[in-house]
């Protein structure tokens, strides 16, 4: 998987390369080349933002900046996805899909936003990460290649993919490990039985319990 991710701020994203992102990067799984849109500019003080024609606060990012950031990795079969608070709400289902593609582009927005018409020009999807504010795309963007980068083949161990919450509908069973007992609290019975089969179906009813608790929203929509 190839992401290309064109921001004003590239050094946001060096965290990213820490832990299972990190290692994947390693194992060549994940290609994460990040663009500084700035070095695209060609004013002399390397300005990349404008105030909006028709007044208003802030300032907007430049379509001709934006287009030549993009002209140097676009490829035919690329998905161009716009970090926007007005893109669709992420979901697993929609990160699941995404991990199929090859190559994605995410553009980022920083400031009051980007000129439209470069949005109306190349942007294939435009995607939120939940309805709140925040003060660019960077930090989405690096949520969506987290979430996406786990269902790269190779990137996780197998069996973590399908047990996990949401893969199912439902929130996950608790989990135990040494010490056996915790300030008088011992660790429940069945799972020290070594019974798979009795284990299995107390983990099952402990999500389904935990999911009418904590999410009961989960369960209505299924
Ligand atoms: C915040 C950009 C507010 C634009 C008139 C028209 C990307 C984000 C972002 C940001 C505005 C995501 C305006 C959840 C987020 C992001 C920065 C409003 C002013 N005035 N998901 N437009 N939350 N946020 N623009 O904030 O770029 S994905």
């Amino acid at each position: 998987m190839k992401f290309d991710v064109l921001t004003l701020f590239p050094e946001m994203f060096e965290p990213l390369k820490t832990s299972i992102i990190g290692k994947a990067i390693e194992k060549k799984l994940i290609n994460m080349n990040i663009v500084n849109i700035r070095d695209f500019s060609e004013d002399k003080h390397k300005k990349v933002d404008d105030t909006p024609y028709g007044g208003g606060a802030g300032m907007i990012m430049r379509a001709d900046v934006v287009d030549k950031a993009y002209q140097s990795v676009k490829k035919e079969n690329a998905k161009v996805i716009y970090m926007s608070p007005q893109g669709k709400k992420l979901n697993q289902k929609m990160v699941e899909k995404l991990s199929k593609e090859s190559h994605l582009i995410i553009l980022c927005g920083h400031y009051e936003g980007i000129d439209q018409r470069i949005i109306d020009k190349i942007v294939d999807e435009e995607v939120s990460i939940g309805d709140y504010i925040l003060t660019g795309g960077e930090i989405p963007a690096m949520v969506l290649i987290d979430s996406v980068s786990r269902y790269v083949e190779g990137v996780l161990k197998q069996d973590s993919i399908q047990e996990e919450s949401f893969s199912n509908g439902l929130l996950e069973y608790p989990q135990y490990t040494r010490p056996e007992v915790f300030e008088g609290k011992a660790v429940p019975k069945i799972l020290l039985s070594g019974h798979h089969e009795n284990i299995a179906r107390w983990r099952k009813e402990k999500s389904i319990e935990m999911t009418k608790k904590k999410r009961p929203d989960l369960l209505e929509n299924n």
